[in-house]
């Protein structure tokens, strides 16, 4: 047959077998023999069922995502359902790993689905910017119902093979061999006799859709899509699954996929996919990673504990080290209250949550570190108290420990210093909570050993982080583009902008909140205390601060949040002040639109992105964008500032740039040279030879 698909026997149960690693996506190299394979079975008069399984770690975990945005070849993996989907004799999908997307749609088109104990079945084409393209919108609703298909395909989150079991969406869950389970199954299912149903032919559950209920969740889909196409397709080719003929549902369908597959949402999202997966490749494939099997913290406050439960969360031992009993109690305290509160909200069983806090061991002794593999620094933003603790670390921690810091911007090359095994300091910078979000920027100092930084990729993956190595500079990629962004937010409003004008131009950017609404959750005195260190004022947030509106945590920042609420008012009070500034400061006040605050805001912040690749602070332009999808909430639907600076036009942005260069002299808007050479060679690589 192919080296991408066996065929084999077991009596008068014919196995199809696809072997395309690593995900046995369904390339072209697959589809062909596929498509040849279930026509010769079905005319084969010997074989009485058809069983689809795969080699390797998992069943299809979908289309090959690579061959979006080419011509597709033929057969296409809707021709090869319609094919298997006609064959009278039963037909079997035995799915073990990961049945996602076009791999679902494939075992769909089967009469039954067995599934091994540990699989995992979903359609996460929504992830990609798409929808389901291989009939998933029409057939899945057949099995599961319209509201829990609308549930799975608009979140793209898999379930578990026992739920998968529990909604009907698979006939039989195996543990052991599922091979022989399945051959069993169609053997048993062949000799009971049909007439087999196809799912496209199971209409009942359909029959019971509540649209009322349907269309209040697709409604509540589309709000927090916050802009992005696919999920409202999603719904909607869900929605046409329960209105319309199956035929014209799988037509409506692909209308919609061909519109989504060409759209610059897509190709952002589909880019981030490989993006991700880009940022964790380190030079040096032969390098051993060390071996992490026990991780100690300092600091148990916000960051530390945080931070604490995050390797909790991934199954690891933690040692949490405070200066005083009574801070440690706090930390503790703290993490239990998390933990209590995920268990309250259901996303945390109490079993689970006691498991977690079992792993935590307390401690204000140093020595108590000596057999960590791990210690990570979490202790006050100050580089005396940072050096004073590596000083310690370098006396207790055993040979080979990695040493790393949790600073948001201090030199870590000095830091290292401080100790005499550079080659196992790194930083290891988290992004609050750091128990929830998923970037992890790990630092390069000059002298990280090869084999820390390849230990510490590894690690990010395995407590489900999302890792990008970086240099040292002040902020290193993420803080220090964050600077960029905000420059001008002081000169926005004391030139007329309101704090709500800013914010609502980037939600309507598609960010979750403005820099204003983010500057009064994350608490305006930590930005105050920054500057103060670094001998820099802002004379708003500064004079909002010195009032003792420190944002959401005192009420009041840049804007109001009445009893407790998190919902941002706009005040009076603050307009007030900023008119106050302006004419204080001598500045004209007038109208700002949406287009200038983002010219001055995101310009800048792709600006200094090409001056953090010119030093080769980021190795990719993609990890920049990694960076600031999974750090700070930009708009997946743009691909973050990199790409987003390839369909806005690098010509337009440099253009712009050297405008309010000309208005302002600011260093933020002088272009970078490779700026400029993205505006004429459309590539962000930093060399000649594009390497
Ligand atoms: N196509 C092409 N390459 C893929 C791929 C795919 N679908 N999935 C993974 N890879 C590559 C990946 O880039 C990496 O490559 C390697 O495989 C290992 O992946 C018509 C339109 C299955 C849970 O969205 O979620 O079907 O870096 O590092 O952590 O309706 O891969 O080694 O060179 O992620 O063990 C829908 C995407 C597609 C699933 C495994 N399916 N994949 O995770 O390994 S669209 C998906 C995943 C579709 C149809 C529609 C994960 C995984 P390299 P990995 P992993």
């Amino acid at each position: 047959m192919s080296d991408f698909l066996k065929l084999s026997r077991d009596g008068d149960v014919a196995i199809v077998t696809i072997d395309n690693p690593p995900v046995n996506a369904l390339s072209f190299h697959v589809r062909a023999p596929l498509m040849q394979a279930l026509g010769a079975l079905r005319d084969d008069a010997s074989v009485a069922a058809i069983v689809i399984a795969c080699a390797g770690r998992t069943f299809v975990a979908g289309a090959d995502i690579t061959e979006f945005g080419k011509p597709m070849q033929q057969p296409e993996l809707r021709a090869i359902v319609a094919v298997l989907e006609a064959i009278a004799k039963p037909t079997v999908a035995a799915i073990h790993g990961t049945a996602l997307g076009g791999g679902l749609e494939l075992a769909l088109g089967c009469h039954f689905r067995v599934a091994d104990v540990g699989a995992k079945l979903g359609l996460p084409e929504v992830k990609l910017g798409l929808l389901p393209g291989g009939g998933g919108t029409a057939r899945l609703p057949r099995l599961v119902g319209a509201l829990k298909a609308l549930r799975m395909i608009g979140s793209g989150t898999p379930i578990g093979a026992d739920e998968a079991h529990a909604v009907g969406l698979v006939d039989a869950v195996f543990a052991g061999d599922l091979a022989t389970h399945a051959v069993n199954f169609a053997r048993e299912i062949a000799r009971k006799g049909g007439p087999f149903t196809p799912v496209r032919d199971r209409n009942d559950l359909l029959g019971e859709t509540e649209l009322a209920a349907f269309d209040a969740e697709a409604a509540d889909l589309a709000r927090k899509a916050r802009g992005l196409e696919a999920p409202v397709a999603c719904a909607q080719a869900v929605r046409n699954a329960v209105t319309l003929p199956f035929d014209q549902a799988l037509a409506a369908e692909r209308a919609l996929f061909v519109k989504l597959v060409a759209s610059n949402q897509s190709r952002a999202q589909r880019h981030l996919f490989f993006a991700e997966r880009e940022a964790a490749k380190l030079p040096g494939k032969d390098v051993i990673k060390r071996r992490i099997a026990s991780v100690g913290v300092i600091g148990a406050g916000t960051m530390g504990g945080g931070i604490a439960m995050a390797f909790a969360n991934g199954g690891f031992p933690v040692i949490l080290l405070e200066t005083s009993q009574e801070a440690l109690r706090r930390g503790l305290a703290t993490i239990e209250k998390n933990y209590a509160v995920s268990v309250t909200r259901g996303s945390l069983s109490e079993d689970a949550k006691r498991q977690r806090l079992a792993q935590f061991k307390g401690s204000t002794d140093y020595a108590d570190l000596a057999d960590c593999d791990l210690i990570v620094e979490a202790a006050f933003e100050d580089m005396a108290v940072k050096k004073e603790i590596f000083g310690k670390l370098d006396a207790v921690a055993k040979p080979g420990a990695i040493l790393a810091t949790n600073t948001s911007y201090l030199d870590i090359d000095e830091i290292a210093a401080s100790t005499s095994r550079s080659r196992d300091v790194l930083g290891l910078h988290f992004f609050s909570p750091a128990n929830v979000m998923k970037l992890l920027e790990i630092v390069r100092a000059e002298k990280t050993a090869p084999d820390a930084l390849v230990t510490s990729v590894d690690l990010a993956r395995r407590i489900g982080k999302v890792a990008v190595v970086v240099g040292v500079c002040h902020g290193f990629v993420g803080n220090r583009m964050l600077a960029a962004r905000g420059a001008e937010s002081e000169a926005l409003l004391l030139e007329g902008a309101t704090p709500s004008q800013v914010d609502k131009a980037f939600t309507d950017f598609g960010w979750p909140m403005g820099p204003f609404q983010m500057g009064d959750l994350a608490g305006l005195d930590i930005g105050w205390r920054n500057r103060k260190a670094r001998g820099l004022t802002a004379a708003i947030a500064d004079t909002l601060c010195e009032q003792g509106r420190f944002g959401q945590k005192t009420g009041r920042g840049f804007y109001l949040y009445e009893n407790g609420s998190r919902t941002p008012v706009p005040d009076p009070e603050v307009e007030a002040l900023i008119r106050a500034k302006a004419v204080e400061k001598g500045v004209a006040q007038r109208a700002i639109g949406a287009e200038e605050i983002i010219e001055r805001t995101l310009y800048p912040l792709v600006n200094e992105g090409a001056k953090i690749l010119e030093e080769k602070i980021a190795a990719r332009a993609s990890d920049i964008d990694v960076v600031w999808v999974n750090g700070y909430g930009f708009p997946v639907g743009k691909g973050g500032p990199m790409f987003w600076a390839g369909l806005e036009g690098a010509a337009r942005i440099v253009e712009r740039l050297e405008h309010w260069y000309r208005q302002t002299g600011k260093d933020v808007f002088k272009p970078a040279p490779l700026l400029r050479r993205m505006a004429e060679t459309g590539s962000w690589e930093t060399d000649a030879t594009g390497g």
